[in-house]
C-alpha cells in the first residue's frame, strides 16, 4: 500500500470508490501570507486524512521536475522563480477520490474564475499567485509524492473518526 496513491479499500468490489492520495503544495504566497493553518484546516474539515507533511525550500532542480510538463509555456520561468522564492509546505492527503475532492476544495487554476467557497475563490486574485497545487490524476500524484517524500515519510495509520466521515 505504501507508495501507491490508489488502492482498493478492503471489502470493496471492483468499480467502487478507490482510496487515493493527492500531493498538495501550499505555495510560497500561502506561507508568506500566513495562510498555512487556514488551508490545512479547510482540507482537514473536508474530511481528508493527512498522511505526509513537510516545510521545505524548493530548489531549481525540484521545481524543474515538478513543473516539467510546462517547460515550453510562456509562464514557466515565472512559475519556477515563484515556487523557489520562499518556503513551500508539501502535504499528502488520502481519501476515497482524494484527487477530485482536493481540486474541488482548491477551485479553478485561475482564482478569478473560482467560485466563492473554494480556497482560490475566497483567498486569491491572480493565476500566478494561486496559493495551492493539487495533483490532477493518480499517476501525477504518485510521481509528485515521490518527488517530495521518501516512502517512509508517507504514513499509514488508523483514524478513529473515519466511520463518521465515510460509510464503508
Ligand atoms: P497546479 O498545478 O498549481 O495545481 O495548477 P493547476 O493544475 O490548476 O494548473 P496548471 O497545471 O495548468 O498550471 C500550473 C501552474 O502554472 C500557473 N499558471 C498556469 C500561470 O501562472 N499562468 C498560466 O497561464 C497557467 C495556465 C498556475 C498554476
Amino acid at each position: 500500500v505504501r507508495g501507491s496513491p490508489t488502492y482498493p479499500r478492503r471489502g470493496l468490489k471492483e468499480g467502487c470508490q478507490l482510496v487515493q492520495k493527492s500531493l498538495v503544495l501550499l505555495k510560497p504566497d500561502a506561507v508568506q501570507r500566513g495562510l498555512v493553518g487556514e488551508l490545512i484546516s479547510r482540507l482537514e474539515r473536508r474530511g481528508l486524512k493527512l498522511v505526509g507533511m513537510k516545510l521545505l525550500q524548493v530548489d531549481e532542480a525540484l521545481a524543474g521536475r515538478h513543473y516539467g510538463e510546462h517547460v515550453d509555456r510562456s509562464f514557466y520561468r515565472g512559475l519556477v522563480d515563484f515556487i523557489t522564492s520562499s518556503p513551500t509546505v508539501a502535504l499528502v492527503w488520502e481519501a476515497d477520490n482524494a484527487i477530485i475532492l482536493v481540486r474541488q476544495t482548491m477551485g479553478e487554476t485561475d482564482p478569478g474564475k473560482s467560485p466563492t467557497g473554494t480556497i482560490r475563490g475566497d483567498l486569491g486574485i491572480n493565476i500566478g499567485r494561486n496559493l495551492v497545487h493539487g495533483s490532477d490524476s493518480p499517476e501525477s500524484a504518485q510521481r509528485e509524492i515521490d518527488l517530495f517524500f521518501q516512502p517512509q515519510e508517507v504514513l499509514v495509520y488508523e483514524r478513529n473518526l473515519d466511520p463518521w466521515i465515510t460509510e464503508s
